[in-house]
């Protein structure tokens, strides 16, 4: 069968943007698209909650791909288990009740769950900024291109709007930081009244701290993953990732908190 040119460019052009227009007024704008960020979107999905990923590079996984020092395998602890078991991934135990898995097969199987649930994960769109409405509440994120941000072209992004964003974008706390910079008086409840700033590795601190952290710091802003260390003080915790995937199922059960009550 002979294909014009002209017929893939219309193909793709037609299929993006409806997956696009279909994603602007969504339940959820997860940021990033993480260990954390991607567990959120599924749990969420599974929910019946309208998501959708957003990241800023062209690939999905975060800092979960390389594992610790480029050797692909990640360690996960008991309670996180059930999350990577519900998503066909092979773990292997070791000492002291933790368990090795392969990177790779982490990112690819909780990702295709993660769409399979019904999640839209886009892909090379960086969220620079957010919106409010009302007497200051979150109301979504504002986006551009992640070639745009990098090739600094000043070029004005675009808004979505979300009931709940949720702050995915690990070490950086992109988010929370955009919102304590802009948004006069806002105050999270950290014990600086902002973003503390993550703290040096202590790997079981961090992890179990991750869980009391992952909470709407914000009206209609809540974080997760290394976000949520990064803005509550807590520690890092190297090639552990336990703590990351039940912080994002934490995020989901949070943000379906709150849709339920608006
Ligand atoms: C769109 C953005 C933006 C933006 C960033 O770093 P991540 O993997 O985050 P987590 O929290 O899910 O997982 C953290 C883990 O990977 C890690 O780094 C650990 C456990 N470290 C411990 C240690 O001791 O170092 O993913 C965040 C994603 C990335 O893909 C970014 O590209 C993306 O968010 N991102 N996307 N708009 N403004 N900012």
């Amino acid at each position: 069968m002979k294909v014009e040119d002209t017929q893939i460019t219309a193909a793709i052009v037609k299929r993006f943007m409806h997956d696009l227009l279909n994603s602007l007024e969504l339940d959820v704008a997860v940021v990033g698209a993480g260990p954390s960020g991607i567990t959120a979107a599924r749990y969420l999905a599974k929910s019946k909650a309208k998501v959708a990923v957003f990241e800023r590079e062209l690939h999905v996984g975060g800092g979960m791909w390389g594992g610790g020092i480029l050797f692909p395998r990640v360690v996960i602890q008991d309670p996180a288990k059930r999350i990577l078991e519900e998503v066909g991934v092979e773990l292997q135990p070791t000492n002291g009740g933790y368990y090795t898995a392969d990177s790779v097969e982490c990112v690819s199987k909780c990702t295709s769950a993660a769409i399979d649930a019904g999640a839209r994960v886009l892909v090379g769109l960086a969220a620079e900024d957010v919106m409010i409405r009302g007497k200051r509440r979150i109301a979504g994120v504002v986006l551009n291109w992640g070639a745009v941000e990098a090739a600094r072209l000043h070029v004005d992004p675009v808004g979505v709007a979300a009931r709940v964003v949720i702050d995915a974008t690990g070490h950086d706390a992109s988010i929370a930081r955009v919102v304590q910079r802009k948004i006069p008086g806002a105050r999270f409840p950290t014990r600086t009244g902002g973003v503390v700033g993550e703290q040096p590795m202590w790997a079981d601190v961090g992890e179990r701290e991750i869980i009391r952290n992952t909470r709407e710091i914000y009206p209609g802003l809540v974080v997760t993953g290394m976000a949520a260390n990064a803005v509550f003080g807590s520690p890092r915790m190297g090639p552990v990732f336990g703590g990351m995937l039940l912080s994002g199922k934490r995020a989901a059960e949070v943000a379906l908190k709150l849709l339920r009550k608006k």
